[in-house]
């Protein structure tokens, strides 16, 4: 028996929906532009069985993979959910089996398989297009594969049996340059180890160079940043133990006394070339870019001040803390010729944003102008904690955030809207950093369905030129990215 009633979280908006779904023409809204020819993924998750554990991680919903797929002058809307193992054993049994995210101690005993934590993944955070190929990724387990003319799941993918990891990050890096990917996985050896893969990757998927190193201590290393020299590794005082997951425990506990790391490891270099540097608390979670300006790496990243995820308590018993849960645009140096450890920060905007910021990725490694997030712009004008938004804050804007001059253009989606994670689409044929459009799913609170919002990114003062209208809610994403006509097979 399905029942979701118990689950304060899963109102609203935000009630589970369970199907996989199919659209051809959608309803659009606007004029859609002529030279939008590709497909928006996007990844995110919901629980298809309510969760084992009330107060588990929302991280832990099962993958759904969608896709807005622009072909002729219309578009066509494909949603499944990811059939990871986890999901099929699930089905079959009829009712959560799994515990605690990333704790596989709290499985029940049918499928409990502690040594091996891909086996649980719910692949629910980036879709990924490399080498010809779709894939699902999430960070405890390896990516999947899945068809991109109907998004089915093909099933894991480990490189050719090149990839050693038990993990694989939902954030690599491609290189615009050289076409390489730089990925990792961390707690690659099992839950709770000190150990790091690294791989270099060809513009196939053949690995290149491996790089195994350990952390300091272990934590969330959820994003890297890479420069044409060097790749950044941040983490910052989340942690969890053995001893912390054989008790059944949530995965990860905030200790702000653990100092915030950065590593900075050349991308040609070996474990005993990684320098370390640190700083005060910080919650380091995504990244924007880095580029290597001589002896100095200069990162940016929009990172928290304080643990960012409600769910993950904070080792000194206090409350997770709403009013310094926030993020700010910030810009990191570090000199690799001073023998100093510390990092130089400095916070370039004064106003808080959502921490899924994204660039033109022809400019990723690269001394790039823009980044393009959202935030809250007006406050709502309806009430979200009705309408099930429990974090009471509304994203409703867009802004382009031009790190050189410090100022910054913004688009309103609404006064009933809230916005998900922007992907910045680049004008086919042009190669002026900036020149395309930004599009993101916008929820329509007093309409309960979501709105694709197409913006040119040069004007985002004069609103969207285009809306593509869902009779339904397409569901939470987490990250999603642009995937040009060419690039893969897509469906027609
Ligand atoms: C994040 C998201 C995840 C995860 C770990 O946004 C970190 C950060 C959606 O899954 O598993
Ligand atoms: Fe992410």
């Amino acid at each position: 028996m399905v029942d979701f009633s118990g689950q304060p979280t899963m109102k609203g908006f935000f009630s589970p929906q369970r199907y996989d779904a199919d659209i051809r023409d959608c309803e659009v809204i606007g004029t859609l532009p002529h030279d939008l020819k590709g497909a928006f993924v996007r990844l995110g998750g919901e629980w298809y069985y309510p969760p084992k554990y009330k107060d588990d991680a929302a991280l832990n919903t099962d993958g759904y993979v969608s896709m807005f797929r622009f072909h002729e002058g219309r578009v066509d809307y494909k949603g499944r959910f990811v059939r990871t193992e986890r999901f099929q054993h699930n089905l079959a049994a009829g009712r959560q089996l799994y515990g605690y995210y990333r704790n596989g101690y709290t499985d029940d005993p049918s499928v409990r398989d502690v040594a091996h934590p891909a086996r649980r993944t719910v692949s629910n955070t980036t879709p990924l297009a490399f080498a010809g190929k779709l894939f699902t990724l999430k960070e405890d387990g390896l990516p999947y594969q899945i068809d991109p003319l109907t998004l089915d799941t093909i099933g894991t993918w480990d490189f050719h049996g090149q990839y050693r990891s038990q993990t694989h990050t939902a954030h690599p890096k491609i290189d615009p340059v050289s076409g390489e990917m730089v990925t990792y996985g961390y707690e690659a050896t099992g839950p709770a180890s000190k150990d790091v893969f690294v791989y270099t990757m060809d513009r196939h998927g053949h690995v290149k160079r491996e790089v195994r190193f350990q952390v300091p201590y272990v934590s969330i290393m959820h994003d890297i940043a890479l420069t044409q020299k060097h790749i950044v590794f941040p983490f910052a005082c989340y942690t969890t133990s053995q001893e912390i997951l054989q008790a059944g425990k949530i995965h990860w506990w905030w200790d702000k006394s653990k100092p915030s790391m950065i590593g900075i490891l050349p991308r040609d270099g070996d474990a005993r070339d990684m320098r370390w540097f640190q700083g005060p608390e910080r919650c380091m979670m995504h990244t924007v870019n880095a580029r290597t300006e001589g002896d100095k790496v200069i990162l940016e990243a929009p990172f928290w001040d304080t643990n960012f995820f409600p769910f993950f308590p904070n080792v000194d018993g206090s409350p997770w803390d709403r009013d310094r849960a926030k993020a700010y645009i910030r810009r990191y140096v570090f000199d690799l010729n001073s023998k100093d450890d510390r990092w130089h920060e400095e916070t370039l905007f004064q106003t808080p944003v959502v921490d899924l910021a994204r660039v033109d990725p022809r400019y990723l490694t690269l001394d790039q102008r823009y980044v393009y997030t959202g935030f809250t712009d007006q406050n709502a004008a309806f009430d979200t904690q009705r309408a099930g938004n429990m974090r009471g804050r509304v994203t409703n804007s867009y802004g382009r955030f031009d790190l050189k001059s410090g100022k910054f253009d913004v688009y309103f989606a609404g006064d009933v809207h809230s916005l998900q994670e922007c992907c910045f689409v680049p004008r086919p044929g042009s190669t002026t950093e900036g020149d395309g459009y930004l599009i993101g799913v916008a929820s329509n609170y007093a309409e309960m369905r979501s709105e694709l919002v197409i913006v040119d990114a040069q004007r985002l003062g004069e609103g969207d030129v285009a809306r593509v209208v869902l009779p339904f809610r397409a569901g939470p994403q987490v990250h999603g990215i642009w995937v040009q006509d060419g690039e893969l097979p897509l469906p027609v």
